[in-house]
């Protein structure tokens, strides 16, 4: 099988969950609107999926993956096809269940992620918006991140059988988004991240664990992966870093 993934092609976003997946597990992939647009990628390559007429399930939003015949969408539905598939998710229902519902809620912290600089609306620019980012982004630092954080720690933490894994034995999708995420605030927020991460010394384990598989160290290191920017999910303004 070789998987084609459509995602916007200048950021990490909500692909890059499952660009993790596909290159922890060493799976044949195309990147597609990464290709250019004489080899039938760029972002007209999205669209022509989206709105073609072959998208009888067509996604409502990017990231989505074709595998096939099926075009899958929603990060955490597509981590939970692959999980099996790439052994990154426990063998058993319970086990799996419990990966997608953390799946979920990191989803949700993505989102929440994403309004600290888009707290009014998507169609206008951060710079239309500052001063409700700056109201969210504060709140956000001191309510909801450490809330988030604390609990997958916690996670973690209850699972003893993991060697410092989230779910199961061995090295899950949950494992690879939990690296993006400490990633990703460390990026956004480093003030922010710099205190609270004293206290998270389980997930500070696990990005690291993550980052040095040899597959993920080759990928980051790689021009696949992009460099986080001003236009993805973790955005790094120095105002909302207080
Ligand atoms: N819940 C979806 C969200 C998908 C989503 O919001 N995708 C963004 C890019 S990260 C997008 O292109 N949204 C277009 C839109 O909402 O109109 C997921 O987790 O995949």
């Amino acid at each position: 099988m070789r998987y084609e993934l459509y995602y916007w092609p200048g950021i990490q976003g909500r692909g890059e969950y499952v660009r993790l997946a596909l290159e922890a597990a060493a799976a044949r992939y195309t990147d597609v609107a990464r290709l250019s647009r004489s080899q039938g990628g760029g972002v007209a390559a999205i669209m022509r999926m989206m709105e073609g007429e072959r998208a009888r399930r067509a996604p409502f939003a990017p990231p989505f993956l074709k595998a096939g015949r099926l075009v899958i969408a929603q990060t955490a539905n597509i981590l939970q096809y692959l999980g099996p598939r790439l052994s990154l998710a426990p063998a058993d229902e319970a086990g799996r269940l419990w990966a997608h519902q953390l799946q979920l809620t990191i989803a949700d912290l993505v989102t929440e992620v994403h309004d600290t600089h888009h707290p009014v609306a998507n169609s206008l620019y951060y710079e239309q918006q500052k001063p409700a980012a700056r109201r969210r982004a504060s709140h956000f630092i001191r309510e909801r991140m450490p809330k988030y954080l604390d609990y997958f720690e916690q996670v973690v933490a209850g699972n003893p059988r993991g060697r410092g894994h989230a779910v199961g034995k061995s090295l899950s999708y949950v494992d690879l988004s939990l690296f993006q995420i400490v990633a990703g605030l460390r990026y956004a927020f480093p003030r922010a991240m710099r205190r609270l991460e004293r206290k998270l010394p389980r997930l500070r384990t696990l990005h690291d664990l993550v980052a040095s598989q040899p597959r993920v160290a080759a990928y980051l290191d790689s021009p696949r992966r992009i460099p986080f920017n001003e236009s993805g999910i973790f955005r790094h303004y120095a105002e909302l870093d207080q």
